[in-house]
Formats: C-alpha cells, sequence, structure tokens
C-alpha cells in the first residue's frame, strides 16, 4: 500500500503554507512514473520569508540563540527519537519517492539515529582557545555560528543528506532554509515537522520546494545567507561559487560528484574482491557520486575477474524496490535514465565491450540491466564522464604506479579504493591517490565521525566529524587589555 502523503506545503516558521505564487508541482513515484502529488512550488518571494524567518530565529536574543548548546543537542536527541518511532514511514516514502529499494531504506534508517546523535553530542563540543598572544593582553577565540544556512539537497539520498547538513548545521547553532531537489519533495518536510515536534523554536529549519533556477539561485543570491551547502552536480557547485563570489562571499560547502577509482591487484581475494566492485558500482542503482565506476584490474587476472564480474552482475535482481528480495531498484526518472541509456550507447560507439546488461526493462518506470563494459580505456566517454547509473567500466593495468597515475588522471577526486593483501601497495596507494576517503579492502564504508568529501571538482570541505561542524562557525579572536600580562 502507498505511504500516506502527510505534508505538501512550504514549511516555515513551523508553519506549513502555501506558495505566494500559489503554484504546485508534481512529484512522480519511479516505479511507474505515476504522480504521487502536487507539492507547493516556492520561488523568490518564498525564500525571501524563510531567510526572514531564519535571520529573526538567528536573532542574539531569540530562544535559539539564548539556549544552552546542551539544549541544542538534547532537541537533536529528541528528535532522533521521534525518526526512529517513524523509520517505517519515512523508509516507505523515501522508497516511494526516489525508487530506493526499500531493504536499502530501513538499513539506512536503522543508522539514522546514530547520525543524529554523533551531531547531538557535538553541540556543546564546539570550544575556543585561549591564546599567549605577544604583549600586555588576555587573547582567546570564539567559534560562532556562521548565521544563516542555505542547503540545497540532492536527490539521491533526500533523508540521508537532509539530516547529515541539517544536524550539522543545529549542532553548531545555525539557522537554515533547506530547498530539497524537487525529484524528491516529500521525506524532507516530514523531517521538518519531527523538529517542531522535538521541541526546535520557530524560523530555526525551514524547508521551501522548488527548483534550481528560482528557488535554488535566489537562495544563493540572497544576500542574508551566510553560507550554503551544496550536494550536487558539478555545473551547478561551479554556479553556486559564482553567487557566492557576486553576493556577500558566503561561505561554500560542495560535495560533488565523482569518477571514483578501485583497483583490484592480483593478489586480492578474489571471492571477496568481486561482490564489492560489484556494489561498489552497482548499489542504489549506480547513483551514488562515489560509486567506483572506474575499475582498474591488474593485467595477470584480468579475464579471470571479468567473467566472475559478469557472472556476479547477471545476479542482480532488478524490480520494484518495495519487493523484499529486489537489489535495484528504477533510476530517479525518464530523464536520467535516457542520460544512463546514453553512456552505454557512447561506450558500445567507442569500442568497449559490453557483455551483460545495459539495456531498459519494460516500458513502466526507470529500471536499466546492470551492464558490465570490458576493454574500456581511459579516453573513453564511459571513463571519464560521471555516469550516475549501473555501469561497470573494467579497465586494465600492469604496475601499481601506473594504477595511481591513471587513477588520478581526472578532476575528479572524491573517493577511491583497493584490494589487495600486500601492506605496502595499500598504503602506497592511499599515500599517493587524489581522493577525500580511501577504502581498503572495503568499499562505501561511511560512518557519521569519518570526514567525507572531495579534492578537485569533487568538491569543498568536508561534511561529517567535528571538522564539519566548526565549518559552520566563525572564529573570532578577542584581546582584553590588561596592566599585567596573566
Ligand atoms: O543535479 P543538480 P541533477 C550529479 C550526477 C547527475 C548530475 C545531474 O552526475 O547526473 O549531477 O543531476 C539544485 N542554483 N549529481 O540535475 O542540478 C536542484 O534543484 C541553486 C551528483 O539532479 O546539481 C537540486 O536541489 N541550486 C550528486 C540540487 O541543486 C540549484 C547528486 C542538485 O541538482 C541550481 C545529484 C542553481 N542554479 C546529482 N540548479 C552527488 N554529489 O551525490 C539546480 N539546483
Amino acid at each position: 500500500m502507498a505511504p500516506e502523503i502527510k505534508y505538501t506545503k512550504l514549511f516555515i516558521d513551523n508553519e506549513w503554507m502555501d506558495a505566494k505564487s500559489g503554484k504546485t508541482f508534481e512529484t512522480y513515484n519511479p516505479h511507474d512514473g505515476s504522480v504521487i502529488a502536487r507539492v507547493a512550488e516556492g520561488d523568490k518571494e518564498d525564500i525571501d520569508l524563510a531567510v526572514a524567518a531564519a535571520k529573526r530565529a538567528f536573532h542574539r536574543n531569540s530562544e535559539w540563540r539564548q539556549m544552552d548548546a546542551s539544549k541544542r543537542g538534547e532537541i537533536l536527541r529528541k528528535f532522533s527519537d521521534l525518526v526512529e518511532r517513524d523509520q517505517t514511514y519515512l523508509a516507505e516514502l523515501e522508497s516511494y519517492n526516489n525508487g530506493m529499494v526499500l531493504n536499502n531504506a530501513q538499513a539506512f534508517m536503522n543508522s539514522a539515529k546514530g547520525t543524529i546523535r554523533y551531531f547531538a553530542a557535538c553541540a556543546d563540543k564546539v570550544t575556543g582557545e585561549t591564546i599567549p598572544a605577544d604583549g600586555e593582553v588576555f587573547s582567546y577565540t570564539l567559534r560562532q555560528p556562521v548565521g544563516v544556512c542555505a542547503l540545497i539537497l540532492p536527490w539521491n539520498g533526500p533523508v540521508f543528506v537532509f539530516l547529515n547538513k541539517v544536524c550539522t548545521a543545529l549542532a553548531a547553532g545555525c539557522t537554515v532554509v533547506v530547498k530539497p531537489a524537487e525529484q524528491t519533495p516529500l521525506t524532507a518536510l516530514v523531517l521538518a515537522a519531527l523538529l517542531a515536534e522535538a521541541g526546535l523554536p520557530k524560523g530555526v529549519v525551514n524547508v521551501v520546494n522548488g527548483f534550481g533556477p528560482g528557488a535554488g539561485t535566489s537562495l544563493t543570491h540572497h544576500k542574508d545567507v551566510a553560507k550554503v551547502s551544496f550536494t550536487g552536480s558539478v555545473e551547478v557547485g561551479k554556479l553556486i561559487q559564482q553567487a557566492s563570489g557576486a553576493s556577500n562571499l558566503k561561505r561554500v560547502t560542495l560535495e560533488l560528484g565523482g569518477k571514483s577509482p578501485l583497483i583490484i591487484m592480483d593478489d586480492a581475494d578474489l571471492n571477496v574482491a568481486v561482490p564489492y566492485a560489484a556494489h561498489a558500482v552497482f548499489s542504489h542503482q549506480g547513483q551514488m557520486c562515489i560509486a567506483a565506476s572506474r575499475l582498474f584490474v591488474q593485467s595477470s587476472i584480468y579475464d579471470k575477474f571479468v567473467e566472475a564480474a559478469v557472472k556476479y552482475a547477471k545476479t542482480i535482481k532488478v524490480g520494484n524496490p518495495t519487493d523484499p528480495t529486489t537489489q535495484n531498484g528504477p533510476q530517479i526518472d525518464e530523464t536520467m535514465m535516457k542520460k544512463v541509456l546514453g553512456y552505454i550507447e557512447k561506450g558500445k560507439q567507442e569500442g568497449a565491450k559490453l557483455l551483460c546488461g545495459g539495456h531498459r526493462i519494460g516500458t513502466s518506470g526507470y529500471y536499466i540491466q546492470p551492464a558490465v563494459f570490458a576493454d574500456v580505456t581511459d579516453n573513453m566517454t564511459i571513463a571519464k564522464e560521471e555516469i550516475f547509473g549501473p555501469v561497470q567500466s573494467i579497465l586494465k593495468f600492469d604496475t601499481i604506479d601506473e594504477a595511481i597515475d591513471r587513477a588520478n588522471a581526472t578532476n575528479f577526486g572524491l573517493a577511491a579504493g583497493i584490494f589487495t593483501s600486500n601492506l605496502n601497495n595499500a598504503l602506497q596507494f592511499s599515500k599517493h591517490v587524489e581522493a577525500g576517503i580511501v577504502w581498503v579492502n572495503t568499499y562505501l564504508h561511511f560512518t557519521p565521525q569519518q570526514p567525507f568529501g572531495g579534492f578537485k571538482e569533487s568538491g569543498i570541505g568536508r561534511e561529517n566529524g567535528l571538522d564539519s561542524v566548526l565549518a559552520y562557525t566563525e572564529v573570532k579572536t578577542v584581546a582584553v587589555s590588561l596592566p599585567k600580562k596573566v
């Protein structure tokens, strides 16, 4: 049975409201393309209202700014209990609107409490320092929340990214306006309602659904927004940097795309490496910024590995995400499905060998059979551009030095992985690969304690870890003149 749609309006100042224009837009179920609901479509006027609400909530005399840091942590802990209470509903809604396999959505919801509680615990751990400054002064630093933050979300992990960005900003004491992706507007509204139920004062978290040009650009150009945290495409990431420069130099954290290399050395345990390599690129239909979309396999085991990879890919069950036996669901929408199929066509045209999958399944919904390409070379489009779909591209290499150079020959630098039993190779690779996170004999291992983000065009800044909370603060130095040094 379809999950109930409880909220479709804008959430501003802890109240539900229609868009000023009265406009709404449709949101879909990727399983069959059917309309789930019409959602209020926010634009500049609504963003102005939401930013004004967040600005009031950030005033130095507001309830939020006067609150003890530990109390902010308590509200987040209460929020984590409410998310846990409603986790079945949230997982169903995520799956319904996003096409995420229900089992995966449930597994994620099981870990959500840990994420929220991690940031709840950070709330009263943000401290300044005393400075041994020259001269007769007592000097110290204050770490203060940066102000109103715009959090612009992608569609590939709507609950995950909402929790991550919102909880980090709240732990630092900021107030926020969230702009979910237009493909997945629903779960953010449920989470906003739970934050209000947890006792968050009005205006601290506001959610305005809408489109990039419109709601998104109004936020990134807004003079009262002090910081933007964005997850999405490199193209839009660059526009956000430009908007920051053209407006008020707002602080910018960007988590963008990737073309992540995974290296399989000939001493790796293939019983482990083959399923991991598949998981690393096919999970969530390949719609992951950290997808291992360039799989480098050492030449001495190349043929054997490719054979095993194809055998494994053929076992992946694609179908309705609510079926508990399904492993892969649909792509998010028709545009993305066509984009991925276009890349597969390009791979064939440029001479890569398609060994299985790569076609649309049926005519309803946006399903693609997982594809494995062998004989992929570095210059091919499928080895260079982010596909964001279930496409495994297998390349051949001879030495670890060659693998490192080729792994780094990209503008991206998000994740990387290596499977080997040789510690020296693992550590050499980990040191020299240009990536924000490196996995050795594992992949996709995330926790809220581990900083996450990209080198090069994969982004700016890090999420997760205490440093990510500090990225929502400003450092203020205070120097107090004293008659005698203390
Ligand atoms: O991203 P967009 P799209 C990559 C992936 C995918 C490609 C395009 O390769 O194929 O990006 O996806 C908002 N100012 N990733 O088109 O457009 C938009 O409304 C302000 C990687 O979905 O970047 C949405 O909320 N905001 C990725 C968000 O930006 C703007 C996740 C992302 O949309 C805007 C998603 C503007 N001018 C896609 N234009 C990852 N890093 O995980 C759009 N938006």
